[in-house]
């Protein structure tokens, strides 16, 4: 009887980084499964195959989109290392004092393309991240038009997902890391050259990742590194159990609003390529209970906001925060945001509440 032989994994287990946390591995399924639709509604990641998403953008090498891409400015951020972790610009201008870790530049395209290519050790690494938009020329539209739109248009409709925001391009020189996050919408990645790492954590594991705080220019990315995690800061960390995979050429990854994404190209396995597909979570209808980890999160978001906002004024909000106190937020939280009105509505009644003896 013929068998058949196992496929060949196309990277090798040193192309990881090495991390302390536990993982599992995230499904990865025929898009033709209905195990596919059922992960998806259910807010569950996925990786998906044979979709044929992007499959026009398999052929876009650095020389093919030199050619097409047009002279437009390509957003690029540039780092003295291998860590790309982005920074609301808006949140810098009340952060006094606070440089980022890496700088977002405009270059047109081939000077992208000459910089990767002669990059050398000790250059600064560039990661480029630009929305596709219409100053692209005419075969990148050609392309673009041709990608599956019927196949993502029915999860879409499926999930009563809002509109598709945004299309990232995202071109990473080999060993590049996007740190964990979350982002606010739902998530339809499609890998389409070199291979990627993802590992997810899902918005019940809040409690291990320690977001910064929401004014800061770091908002909703984790604040743990996890080259070097830090188990005083950051104690809960160690309870932290991911998921993953390696995402190649033609892989499509559902990646639900509020999970955790951090996403590494593989060491020494050249440019990766990638595109998103950004949509609008469903509108909320019925609210069942108990709340979900997300819907929780949202709240905690709004209420910081919007004590935040009220106390008009971010800088007097960050200075009451210890600079290495374990439990600073904590403290943070006890002594400025909670503040007499909450500490009057919550201790003694809430901590040492008991039934009456009768
Ligand atoms: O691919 C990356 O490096 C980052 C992608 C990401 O964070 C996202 O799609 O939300």
């Amino acid at each position: 009887m013929a068998t058949s032989e196992p496929k060949q994994q196309p990277w090798r287990e040193e192309q990881l980084r090495k991390y302390t946390f536990k993982t599992d591995q995230i499904p990865r399924l025929p898009c033709s499964d209905s195990k596919v639709d059922e992960l998806i509604s259910l807010g569950q990641p996925v990786v998906i195959t044979d979709t044929k998403l992007a499959t026009p953008a398999l052929k876009w090498t650095l020389d093919y989109l030199q050619e097409h891409l047009g002279d437009g400015d390509y957003s690029t951020y540039e780092s003295d290392s291998h860590i790309f972790r982005y920074f609301d610009e808006k949140k810098l201008q009340s952060h006094k004092g606070y440089s980022p870790p890496m700088k977002r530049i405009e270059v047109k395209f081939p000077e992208f393309v000459q910089r990767v290519r002669n990059y050398e050790p000790g250059d600064k690494k560039l990661y480029l991240q630009q929305q596709l938009n219409d100053t692209v020329g005419k075969q990148i539209v050609v392309d673009f038009l041709q990608f599956n739109w019927p196949w993502i248009s029915t999860y879409q409709r499926k999930n009563n997902w809002g509109q598709l925001t945004s299309n990232l391009l995202l071109i990473g020189m080999e060993g590049n890391v996007t740190p964990c996050h979350y982002d606010e919408q739902e998530n339809l990645y499609a890998q389409v050259g070199g291979y990627k790492r993802v590992i997810l954590f899902p918005p019940s594991q809040f409690s291990c990742l320690y977001p910064y705080p929401v004014h800061h220019p770091h908002d909703r990315q984790c604040q743990v590194d996890f080259e070097n995690p830090d188990y005083e800061r950051f104690p809960n960390f160690r309870n932290a159990h991911g998921y993953e995979a390696v995402l190649g050429p033609e892989d499509v990854l559902y990646l639900p609003m509020y999970w955790f994404h951090h996403f590494e190209s593989l060491l020494d396995g050249g440019l990766t390529t990638s595109i998103t597909f950004w949509y609008k979570s469903a509108p909320t209808t019925d609210i069942t209970y108990p709340l979900k980890p997300q819907q929780k999160m949202a709240m905690m978001r709004n209420i910081e906001k919007m004590i935040t906002e009220a106390l008009n004024d971010p800088e007097e909000v960050r200075s009451f925060g210890p600079k290495s106190d374990s439990d600073s937020w904590v403290r943070f939280l006890a002594v400025v945001l909670v503040g007499p009105f909450m500490k009057d509505m919550v201790l003694g009644r809430y901590t040492n509440c008991r039934d009456p003896v009768v």
